[in-house]
């Protein structure tokens, strides 16, 4: 296995494609999309637009269908939900698709939804998401991290580290052996330096403080947790999880 970790869905080669590819937006999309599968959501289906959102959900019957909307760390008018996994209860989402449509979270499952086996990881499924990479064993793995409207962001990085430190730690491969760029070798270094204090790195992001001055202190608590969730969100079709 070779692992290559990207920092945006913008520095993502266009010219290939791996064998698995997994999107990365701890705060907070694939931490809502990995809790709302968990709590008995039938599927998550990602939207760039908001207007696609409104109209393809149209379709589907109304007692079984969530709008979560998020920009500016915010929920979108109309929408059901924003993008707070802490809403996810499986009261609220049992057997509901939800459509959702994030800042820049859904940006990246886009970008790599031609791969063959896509994945959404977050900080509370890592060991979950690690324990099927070994599994499945593919060749080339791409970790996408989805940063901030292109630009690097601190918690994607340390949860790319934080599989790649799941997989040495499981199995016979060198960090040398594993990695296959640079950034990969960055992020486990980044997250063996703040495991520990996962939550401490979430208040220095500047996403992370964002966030606080929107009052969503217990998200970053919870998505700041690790290896609560066994659940590996899979893409069924594009766009679909
Ligand atoms: O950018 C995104 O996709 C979101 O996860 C951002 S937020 O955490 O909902 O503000």
């Amino acid at each position: 296995m070779k692992l290559f970790v990207y920092h945006t869905p913008e520095l993502t080669p266009t010219d290939s494609v791996p064998d698995c590819a997994i999107a990365v937006d701890v705060l907070r999309a694939t931490s809502t999309i990995a809790t709302v599968l968990h709590a008995g959501a039938e599927a998550v289906q990602v939207f760039s637009d908001m207007d696609q959102l409104m109209q393809l959900s149209e379709d589907w019957p109304a007692e079984k269908r969530l709008r979560a909307g998020e920009r500016g760390g915010a929920k979108v008018e109309g929408c059901d939900l924003g993008n707070s996994p802490l809403d996810c209860t499986p009261e609220r989402v049992k057997d509901c698709r939800l459509f959702i449509s994030t800042t820049n979270g859904t940006r990246a499952l886009q970008r790599i939804e031609a791969a063959p086996s896509v994945l959404a990881a977050a900080l509370i499924n890592r060991q979950a998401v690690v324990n099927y990479l070994l599994e499945t064993n593919p060749e080339t793995v791409w970790i996408v991290s989805s940063g901030w409207e292109g630009s690097y962001s601190l918690e994607d990085s340390v949860c790319a580290g934080a599989i790649v430190d799941g997989l040495l730690a499981s199995s016979s491969l060198s960090p040398k052996e594993l990695a296959g760029n640079d950034e990969a070798i960055a992020a486990l270094a980044l997250y063996r330096h703040w495991q520990d204090d996962l939550l401490g790195l979430m208040h220095h992001a500047s996403h992370g403080q964002r966030l606080l001055r929107l009052n969503c202190h217990e998200d970053l608590k919870y998505c700041s947790q690790t290896d609560i969730l066994e659940i590996v969100p899979r893409q069924k079709e594009p766009g679909v999880l």
